[in-house]
This record gives structure tokens, sequence and C-alpha cells, in this order.
């Protein structure tokens, strides 16, 4: 007995430890159940999140759960400053003195410049037409470089001469040296500017002389002669005899010659005639019939300033010349029926190629080719520019526009362009920060692999070790750069401002030759960089000119007075006296 109350009391522990252990153990069950959860959760956040912000779809439809709808990405609803950003258009001003200074101690006069080496060279043996100083003298009249754009004045007035006994292409003779000369001449003011336009002009007219009326792709400046191109059978490309209309109509204006005007006109009718129901155009024409040839369709090389133009040509003349908004619209449905897509994983949009195949029946297929070209870049502008003119409801629309004051195809157009801007800031996505000359975007065809970055889009052929393919350099272009001046200028949306310091720090840093000038970059997805010793005309012309006009107040070249030929030279928009366009 005497043991009971210890026994009792063992017990009363024994039931205690028991009971505790049990509260442990449930406690523990707990524990263990919430940290089973917590982790569940925390791992489903976490899935959730990294899908959020890998995959566009989910984005969006989170987003519109949310309340926040695709219209705050394109229409946006931030301070709009359109003023001046001092330090960065003046760092843009310092780039061209970089590059103008060192071309004039090395080169000055010769066609092309090579910065490495510190040399020049001509595009023929004959002699040089004025290729880089023509193409760069309205960028140093822009951004008042008076004493260098003196230079330049008393080079072209004094040593240049189109006399030249050889072949030069028409399209690129027109765009880069008539286009500067006109735009020198608007700019300053200078009748010496249009005396030589005239004379070259008039060199460059017999290249229309075809049964068709579409220009040959080379001209002999001295014996004033159409030349056909050999290496493409005689063909012509489409772009190329569909981007010498502003320049000639412009001269035309300027000197009250109809000749100007009506060749260029007619091409333009020739176009219209040879109309592949698609509202597409393929990359050569032939110009003994004026029809379209059998070959790619695309928005890159020898297809793009086609569409450019077509818009450009209407805003040129105030929008009197419903021709070419009708051949516009045309085109840009064809471009969205057919050649824009997303990629597969986070939705960007960009434009395929069709490449046309024949069986061995002869019949035709179209094979869409997942390519992109840095020139493609050009549209994203083009089409926003395209929505606030052509898609407008009522004109002006305001800045930045707002959806109601866009049609249904204007807002189709602005979005679209919208969305192609932030694709090609995404080909940015490389070692170096700058985009290659060609993008292809991957399809489920290609074995794709998701774990390579950036995921979307690659360089083909860009193997470590391997040289570099032709599809990674990096040449100075300017479409970019390009799409984001009308971007800013159209929105007054800062992001544009901040890709374009983006890509203008990129090229200080990887295209910058510290004795002088700019070069290409080989590969733009390897560093240390190697170059290519060439500093192409339009980096003057295009690409920092644009870089300087973002930067500069916007009532510098307004959009709403001025159209940019494809190679940057701006012409004033006037309403035409002579013609009003044709059916
Ligand atoms: C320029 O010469 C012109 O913009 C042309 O239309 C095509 N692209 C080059 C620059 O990339």
């Amino acid at each position: 007995m005497s043991n009971e109350p210890g026994l009792r009391k063992r017990r009363k522990d024994a039931s205690q430890q028991n009971a505790s252990k049990e509260a442990v153990t449930a406690a523990r069950a707990t524990t263990r159940s919430t940290s089973l959860s917590s982790i569940i959760v925390l791992v489903l956040t976490a899935l959730l999140f990294y899908l959020y912000q890998n995959s566009a779809s989910l984005k969006s439809t989170f987003n519109s759960w949310a309340g926040y709808s695709d219209s705050e990405k394109y229409y946006w609803k931030g301070d709009v400053d359109l003023t001046a950003d001092v330090p960065k258009r003046d760092a843009a001003v310092e780039a061209m003195l970089h590059a103008w200074l060192a071309y004039e101690r090395d080169a000055m006069g010769d066609d092309e410049y090579h910065p490495i080496s510190r040399k020049g060279s001509n595009l023929t043996n004959a002699g040089g037409i004025g290729y880089t100083v023509v193409d760069s003298i309205d960028t140093l009249l822009i951004m008042g470089l008076d004493e260098e754009y003196r230079r330049a004045r008393d080079w072209i007035e004094n040593k240049l001469s189109f006399d030249q006994d050889a072949k030069f292409n028409t399209f690129e003779t027109t765009i880069r040296v008539l286009g500067g000369l006109l735009s020198a001449h608007h700019l300053s003011g200078d009748p010496m500017f249009l005396e030589k336009a005239k004379d070259l002009a008039d060199r460059i007219i017999p290249a229309f002389n075809t049964p068709s009326g579409l220009p040959l792709s080379m001209v002999n400046l001295a014996k004033r002669q159409g030349v056909p191109d050999v290496d493409n059978k005689g063909l012509v490309s489409t772009a190329e005899v569909s981007t010498l209309q502003l320049e000639f109509r412009y001269l035309s204006l300027l000197t009250d010659n109809e000749t100007y005007w009506e060749k260029a006109e007619h091409v333009m009718s020739v176009i219209k005639k040879a109309h592949i129901s698609t509202g597409l155009a393929s990359i050569f024409m032939n110009p003994e019939d004026g029809r379209f040839v059998l070959a790619a369709i695309r928005l890159g090389s020898r297809g793009d300033s086609y569409y450019e133009y077509l818009l450009k040509q209407y805003l040129q003349t105030n929008f009197t010349e419903p021709v070419y908004r009708e051949m516009y619209d045309d085109a840009i449905n064809g471009v969205h029926n057919h050649l824009v897509k997303k990629s597969e994983f986070d939705r960007l949009t960009y434009t395929s190629e069709l490449i046309p195949e024949r069986n061995r029946l002869g019949e035709v297929s179209w094979r869409l080719t997942p390519k992109q070209d840095h020139l493609v870049c050009f549209l994203g502008g083009s089409l926003m520019l395209g929505a606030v003119t052509t898609g407008a409801v009522a004109q002006p629309a305001s800045i930045p526009p707002r959806a109601e004051e866009l049609s249904a195809q204007g807002r189709r157009d602005w979005a679209t362009g919208i969305e192609l801007i932030e694709t090609c800031m995404r080909t940015h996505d490389t070692a170096t920060g700058l985009s290659p000359e060609i993008a292809h975007f991957r399809i489920p065809s290609d074995n794709m692999d998701a774990t390579r970055a950036p995921h979307d889009w690659y360089i083909k052929g860009d193997r470590p070790g391997a040289p570099a393919p032709y599809d990674a350099r990096y040449i100075l272009r300017p479409e970019t750069v390009e799409s984001l001046f009308i971007a800013y200028r159209l929105t007054g949306n800062p992001r544009y401002r901040q890709y374009g310091w983006d890509i203008f720090e990129a090229i200080e840093k990887y295209c910058k030759i510290e004795g002088g000038g700019y070069a290409s970059v080989l590969n733009v997805d390897r560093v240390p960089v190697g170059l290519e010793d060439k500093m192409e005309t339009f980096f003057m012309s295009e690409t920092l000119k644009y870089l300087y006009l973002l930067f500069e107040d916007a009532n510098v070249l307004p959009l709403s007075k001025y159209v940019f030929n494809t190679e940057a030279h701006p012409f004033p928009v006037f309403h035409p006296t002579i013609r009003t366009g044709f059916s």
C-alpha cells in the first residue's frame, strides 16, 4: 500500500507522459502537415510565378483577371514629355563627331570608310560619287555641326562629279546621294545642292527606259544608260524599283519638271497592275513585262521599303493620293494574313518569309520560314505611323493616341507595331546587347531546345569555335532605332528612349574604334568581339541621326510635317501642284 501513492503517481506521471507524448506526436504531425502544405504552397507559388514570368499567354490571362487589360500595354497613360534629353542627345552628337572626323581625316571624299585600317575606298574604279559625304551632310546640318557641314559642302561643290563611267546601283544612288542632296537643299536653302541633284537625277532617269518602265538595277552615270543586273538574270528587285518615288517626286516639285514625277509614278502603276491576290509582293519583277516573278515574299532585303514607301508616298502629299492608301492597306492586310506569326514560348510577334517550292510536276507550294532580318525592324515604327494616319478616325490623333481614335485596322496595326518593336528589342538579348543581321525563330520542327537562351530565337550556324556566320553580324544598321524614334514621337513613352540608349551604349562599347570611327561586329553573341573593318554610310546618315532625334525635342523635324526617305533624309510634306496620283 505504501507504494500506492507512488504507484498512482507513477501511473499518473506515466499517463501524463503518454498524454504529452501524444500531444507532441500530434503537434509534430500538425507541424509536419503544416510544413508540407507550406512547401506545397511555396512550390505552387514559385511555379505559378515562373509560368507568369515565362508565359505570355498566362500573363495576359492573369492581367485580364486582375483587371489590367492589354490596352494598357498598347496605350501609354503616363506622363508625356517630348522635350530634349540634352545629355543623351549630345552624346549622339559626340558619336557623330567621332565618326565624321575620322572619315574626314583618313578618307575625305571616298565612297566608303574602313576605320581600322584608316582607309577609304570607292564603289567603282572610275571614281567616287560622294556616297559618304552626301549621305552624311544633312546629319551634320541637323546636329548643328556647322564647321564640319561647311567643309562637307565645299567638297560637294568643288570636288563631286557624277561623270563616272561605271555602273552604280540605281536604288542605292537614289536613296543615299539624290536623297542626301535634296534634304541638304531643303535644310540649308542652298541652290548648289539642287543643281547637283538635277545633274544626278538626269543621269539616273535613263534607267527607267525599259519596256515596262521599271528601272534597271544599275546605271552608268557617265553614259546615262541603264544596265541590267546579270547576277539576277536581268530581273529587278521590288523594293528597289518602288523606293525611288519620294526622291523623284520631291525633285519634280522643286524643279517643276513633270518627267521625274511621271517616271517614278509609272512604276507604281505597273506594280498595282501586277497585283498578287494576297496583297503581298514577291521580291523580284521582270522589267520586260512588268510582272512579278515567282520568288520569295518577305519584309527583309529586296522587299522591305516597298511597304515603307507605299505609306510614305501617301503621307508625302498630305493624304491627297488615295491610291497609295489603297495599296498600303492591301499590302498590310497581306502581311497580317500571311507573314505575322507568334513565337512558340513567349508569344513574341515576328514576321516570317514565304519561299516558293516546285515539285516534280511543276506545282508550286509556299514554305513558311521563320526568319526575320534586322531590316524588318523598320516595320514596327512604320505600322505605328500608319496606324495614326491611315488608321485614325480623325486627324490628327493625340500623342499618344487613344484606342477610340483609331479604326479597327488602326488598332491592329498599332498593337502589332508595338509588339514588333518589343521583339526587335528581344533580339538584342545577346552577349553584346546588339542584334544580329538575321534571327531565326524556333518552330516545333526545329527540335526546339528551350533551355538555350534566348530561347525563342537563335542565330543560325553560330557554333562555339566556328567562324562567325553571316547572320551573326551587326553592321551598324539603323532599323531598330528608326522604329524607336517613331514610337517615342508618337507616344512619349520613356521606355523607347531607354531602349535607344541601351543600343547606343552597346554601340559605344563594342563598335567604337578608339582612334576614330565605328566598325561592324562579326558576331553579336561573342565577347570579346571580332570586328569587320567597315563603317557603312548609313551609320552617319541613319543610325546616329535617328538616335539624335530620339533624344531631341519633338518640334525638330516633326512627323506631321516631314517624311524621311528610307535612308533617313527628311523631305517636307507638300500639296502636289503637278499631279494627284493615279487610279
Ligand atoms: C539603308 O540603306 C536603307 O534603310 C535601305 O532601305 C535598307 N537598309 C539600309 C540600312 O540598313
